[in-house]
C-alpha cells in the first residue's frame, strides 16, 4: 500500500463535520493476507472481505471458560474505583474495563491463542499490536447497549488511525442470544465510510464510552445504510469469536433479560498503520484507549 493516506493534509475520511456529506467508498482492502499466511481458508477470507465480519466457534475452549469468567469477576471486584480504565453505567455497575490483559495473566493468554493472534496477523497481512483491549459487561435486566457506529470513525477522528487496517475480535464469555443485547452488524457496510456531523468536544471519551453521541450517523444515514446492507444479528455460545472489520456499522440494544452478556474485546492494528495525531480532536486519547507505545506481536510470538 502506498503512503498516500498517511499524510494528514489529505484526509480521505473526513468526519465530525459542520454539514452532512455523502458516504465515501473505502479504498483499502479488508483482508490483507492470503490463505497461505495463516489458519483461515480462502473461503473464510472471501467471506470476511465481503461481509466485513465472521464468526468462529470454539475460539476459546470450553474448559477455559469458567476460569476466564472468574477472572472477569475478580477484575471487576478488585477494581480501584478511581481507575479511569473502569467505565461504569450511571447506576454504578461496571460496563467496561480497559487493558484487562494488564490486570490478568489469564486474559493476556487469550491474545496469543492459536485461534486469535494468527488470525489477526493473517487478516491484516503484517505484524500486529493491540490498539485497544477491553472487557464489556452487559448485566441482565439493566445492561445498556452501544448505539450504531463505525469504530474506525472514532479511531480515525480521535486517535489518528490513518487507514482501515485494524480488526476487532470479540470473544463471548456468555451465550449470545438474539434477545440479550447481542451485536447487530450491517454486512458490507465496512466498504463505505459514513461521515458524521458534529465536532469532537474536549475529553469526549469521558462520556462517549458510556453513551456515544458524537461520531454516530444521522437517522437518515442509518436508514439508508440499513436499506442498502441489511442487518445481521450475531449469536452463538460462549467461546465464540466474532471478528469484525474496523469500519463495519454495528451496535447493540439493551439487555432486559436475566441473561448477562460479557465478552473480551481485542482490537488489533497493523504495525504499518500506527497512530498519528488525531484527525478531528484537539488532543489524543489516553494510551489505555488507543495504544501508541505497545509492542507488536511478531511471528515469533506464535512459536514461543
Ligand atoms: O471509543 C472507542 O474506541 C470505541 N467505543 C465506542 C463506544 N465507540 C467507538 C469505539 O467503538
Ligand atoms: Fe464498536
Amino acid at each position: 500500500m502506498s503512503s498516500r493516506h498517511l499524510s494528514q493534509s489529505t484526509d480521505r475520511y473526513p468526519t465530525r463535520l459542520d454539514t452532512q456529506i455523502d458516504p465515501i467508498a473505502r479504498e483499502e482492502p479488508t483482508v490483507w493476507g492470503s490463505a497461505a499466511n495463516g489458519p483461515l481458508a480462502a473461503a473464510d477470507l472471501d467471506s470476511m472481505a465481503s461481509n466485513g465480519y465472521m464468526v468462529r466457534r470454539d475460539a476459546v475452549e470450553a474448559a477455559w471458560l469458567p476460569a476466564l469468567t472468574a477472572e472477569l469477576d475478580r477484575v471487576a471486584a478488585t477494581a480501584d474505583p478511581w481507575d479511569p480504565r473502569i467505565i461504569r453505567e450511571p447506576g454504578g455497575s461496571i460496563r467496561s474495563v480497559f487493558q484487562p490483559h494488564l490486570f490478568s495473566d489469564l486474559i493476556s493468554e487469550v491474545v496469543t491463542l492459536d485461534t486469535v493472534l494468527p488470525v489477526a496477523r493473517q487478516l491484516l497481512g503484517s505484524d500486529v499490536y493491540l490498539h485497544q483491549a477491553r472487557i464489556n459487561m452487559m448485566p441482565g435486566f439493566t445492561g445498556t447497549g452501544f448505539y450504531w457506529h463505525s469504530d474506525f470513525e472514532t479511531w480515525h477522528a480521535e486517535d489518528g488511525m490513518p487507514e482501515m487496517r485494524a480488526v476487532s475480535c470479540s470473544i463471548a464469555l456468555t451465550q449470545n442470544f438474539p434477545y440479550n443485547g447481542s451485536l447487530m452488524v450491517m454486512p458490507g457496510s465496512h466498504r463505505v465510510f459514513y461521515p458524521c456531523v458534529g465536532a469532537t468536544p474536549r475529553d469526549n471519551h469521558a462520556s462517549s464510552l458510556v453513551k456515544q453521541e458524537i461520531g454516530v450517523p444521522s437517522h437518515a444515514t442509518l436508514t439508508a445504510a440499513a436499506d442498502r446492507h441489511g442487518i445481521d444479528q450475531v449469536t452463538g455460545p460462549a467461546g465464540t469469536a466474532l471478528w469484525f472489520d474496523c469500519n463495519i456499522m454495528h451496535g447493540s440494544g439493551s439487555n432486559i433479560t436475566p441473561y448477562p452478556r460479557s465478552n473480551i474485546f481485542l482490537v488489533f492494528n497493523s504495525v504499518e498503520n500506527r497512530l498519528l495525531a488525531p484527525y478531528r480532536a484537539e488532543t489524543p486519547r489516553p494510551e489505555y484507549l488507543a495504544a501508541r507505545t505497545s509492542q507488536p506481536f511478531s511471528a515469533t510470538a506464535l512459536t514461543t
